[in-house]
């Protein structure tokens, strides 16, 4: 088995030592963090999903993986963040309301940092009026939502609506992503725009600052 399969079969088990330890391994041998991020920590936490599914493990294995996750994650930061010396714009960040998925949000925050992006974290389980208060007072040019639930994910339109009460949707754009989230969802909930990863999340944002 080589390293990146180890680190996503110690993530299946939740063993944050393991993972932390063979990350560190990983990071030694120049494996590029993005491959130790795509091809061992969220192949793992794919595993997991799948097995959740099945009803094979419950919410204590997926808290396990998770904490093992953040630890393998915690380790690639500084690598996928490069040093900017100016931010490009600043972004407020949140999973939506009733939503504690935060993996990756967090992920998206790591990535837009890493190209240059200002992003004030508001966490999880956050609300619309927070959304939009946050970007009012840290005079964000952009709101990124997560949600990981199809039943949260309905809580994003709420932000939509706000700013368009408020006449702010045209100042203050907004991208959603997450698992059930779609190119189609967002279209219909009125999000400016969509991701379907982090990476991706970064171009998106780039293209709407380009056209704002
Ligand atoms: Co939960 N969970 N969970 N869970 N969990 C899912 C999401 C689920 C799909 C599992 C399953 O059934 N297969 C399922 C949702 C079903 C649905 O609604 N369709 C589910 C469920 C049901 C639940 C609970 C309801 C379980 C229960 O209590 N009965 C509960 C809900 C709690 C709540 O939120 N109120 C729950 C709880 C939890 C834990 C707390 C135990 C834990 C979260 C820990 C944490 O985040 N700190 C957890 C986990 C870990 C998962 C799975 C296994 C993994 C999620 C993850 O971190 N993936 C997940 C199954 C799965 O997704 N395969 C599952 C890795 C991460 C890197 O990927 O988050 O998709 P992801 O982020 C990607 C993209 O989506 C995108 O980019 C990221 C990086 O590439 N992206 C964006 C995300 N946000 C974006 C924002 C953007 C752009 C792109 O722009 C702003």
């Amino acid at each position: 088995m080589d390293l990146l399969q180890q680190i996503a079969e110690f993530l299946r088990k939740g063993d944050d030592k393991r993972v932390l330890e063979l990350t560190k391994q990983a990071i030694e041998q120049h494996i590029a963090a993005q491959d130790i991020l795509d091809n061992g920590l969220i192949a793992g936490m794919n595993v997991i999903g799948e097995l959740f599914k099945q009803h094979k493990i419950f919410i204590p294995e997926v808290l396990f993986a998770a904490r093992a996750m953040n630890a393998g994650m915690d380790q690639l930061k500084p690598l996928l963040i490069k040093e900017n010396a100016r931010p490009v714009a600043r972004i407020v960040l949140g999973t939506i309301e009733g939503d504690l998925h935060d993996i990756g949000k967090n992920l998206v925050g790591i990535m837009l940092k890493g190209a240059g992006f200002q992003v004030i974290d508001l966490g999880k389980d956050v609300s619309a009026v927070r959304f939009v208060e946050a970007a009012i007072s840290e005079q964000a040019q952009v709101i990124g939502m997560s949600a990981l639930l199809t039943t949260t994910m309905l809580n994003m339109k709420k932000v939509m609506t706000l700013l368009r009460e408020r006449d702010l949707d045209g100042s203050i754009k907004t991208i959603v992503g997450g698992a059930p989230l779609s190119e189609e969802i967002a279209r219909e909930f009125g999000a400016d725009a969509y991701a379907y990863d982090a990476a991706n999340a970064v171009e998106r944002v780039k293209m709407l600052l380009a056209h704002a």
